[in-house]
């Protein structure tokens, strides 16, 4: 630590007693020393020596303090616990608020294992230029997002990269966490300085290029001391991915997903809003009276939320005219017809020729008439299950096979008569994650 100490302070009014046991110098890496000035404890480094002692004979009544550095101490505040890649607030060289070339900043997203999230990376592409941002678009896929899915996302304004996925060690085979440890790879886009993360599943209504001046990493609480890992800024380095690597075989997170493991590794972050990254949720305890003024929230026009975060069963999953939600019982947390409707207005200002990346597959068709019937049998007093469906997806077919009433004709059997002739996988409309 070779910086520069001007340590002169004038305070005036404190009694003797309360600078020695009160200041707010003291117990944060500075130890008080009433005394005349001290060349030992100034830096000889741009000092006009007779400015300073002119200063301090001109105080009369002793309100001139000195504080000396206590070194070990400043350079433990400053210090990260973690790793040696630099997590701390950068300073010094690093330490500029605004990257120096807005071309080296960049919004990111991750794609990898399945296809249903294209649609909605499609629609947060565009929800991030609906909201006036002109930055970059980077978004990472593995190879089981096909060629056709590519274009799609290229059109909607992505930069498409190519990434190998990263196993979890501690997931289960085929569980939906198994390639979570992905998302490590956002730390190798080093041809960017600044990456606001954002997952795939939430729209931005409001431009957020202002948090490309937070350092790494800045999100929103998620729980208690914990951050939620939908909305991040992270600092590319090659560095940190190692870092994030070499700890993956001995960590446990405590999800089982990224956002435990992250929250292992950086474990000081800097909190923003929650209107940074909203969650779609009902809290089971919300008041009626919160649960109002989330509705109230997530309906703004113009909007008040910054970004939105749809939790629970996807927009683009369920048939436009109502949350989908609705119809499945763990899920009617999630679900806010307010909300959905924000959803489906950024994609009807889509061009088509994205939009189409939005279909339904029949398998998913079957899987929402399933929910709707299922919602009827238990007679939900929301009644959204009686609703007439209008969306023009449920009629359109691009896939070979279009009798999706069909799949339904085995789903619910009894087990016992599946035996020769399993029937399809769980009928439940759609995967969700958070
Ligand atoms: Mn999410």
């Amino acid at each position: 630590m070779s910086a520069a100490f001007l340590t002169l302070l004038y305070t005036p009014s404190v009694y003797d007693h309360q600078m020695q046991s009160s200041s707010r110098f003291v117990n944060v890496g500075w130890i008080w020393d009433k005394t005349s000035p001290d060349p030992r404890y100034v830096s000889s480094i741009g000092v006009q020596w007779e400015d300073v002692y002119r200063t301090i004979e001109n105080l009369n009544g002793g309100n001139a303090w000195l504080y000396k550095p206590d070194v070990k101490a400043l350079r433990e505040k400053l210090k990260l616990p973690v790793g040696s890649c630099e997590l701390a607030v950068p300073l010094k060289a690093k330490a500029r608020l605004y990257s120096v070339d807005r071309r080296r900043e960049a919004f990111a997203t991750i794609l990898h294992s399945a296809s249903e999230y294209v649609c909605g990376a499609i629609t947060a592409a565009q929800s991030i230029r609906q909201a006036g941002s002109t930055r970059d678009l980077v978004i990472l896929v593995d190879d089981t997002i096909s060629d056709h899915h590519r274009k799609g996302l290229e059109a909607a304004g992505w930069k498409v990269r190519i990434i190998q996925r990263i196993r979890n060690p501690k997931a289960e085979r085929d569980a939906y966490n198994e390639w979570n440890y992905s998302k490590f790879r956002l730390w190798q886009l080093t041809d960017y300085d600044k990456i606001i993360f954002i997952d795939a599943d939430l729209l931005i209504l409001r431009n957020v290029d202002f948090l490309f001046a937070m350092p790494e990493i800045t999100a929103t609480g998620n729980n208690a001391t914990l951050f939620n890992s939908g909305v991040m800024v992270i600092e590319p380095s090659n560095c940190t991915f190692q870092l994030l690597m070499e700890h993956i075989n001995e960590i446990t997170s405590y999800n089982g997903g990224d956002q435990g493991y992250l929250n292992e590794i950086f474990t000081w972050w800097h909190r923003i809003p929650k209107h940074m990254n909203f969650l779609k949720h009902f809290w089971e305890g919300d008041e009626e009276e919160v649960k109002v003024k989330k509705t109230r929230l997530f309906g703004a026009d113009p909007p008040i939320l910054y970004v939105l975060h749809y939790l629970g069963l996807k927009p683009w999953l369920c048939f436009r005219d109502y949350d989908c939600n609705w119809n499945v019982p763990i899920m009617r947390e999630f679900a806010s017809d307010v909300a959905h409707a924000r959803w489906w207005k950024v994609h009807d200002k889509m061009p088509k020729k994205v939009q189409r990346y939005c279909l339904l597959r029949s398998r998913q068709k079957a899987g929402l008439e399933w929910d709707r019937r299922q919602a009827e049998k238990a007679n939900f007093t929301d009644g959204h299950w009686r609703r007439n469906i209008t969306d023009p997806r449920l009629k359109t077919c691009f896939e070979k096979f279009c009798f999706w009433e069909s799949m339904l004709w085995h789903w619910g059997e009894p087990k016992n008569s599946t035996k020769k002739n399993p029937v399809p996988g769980t009928p439940t409309a759609s995967l969700s994650s958070s």
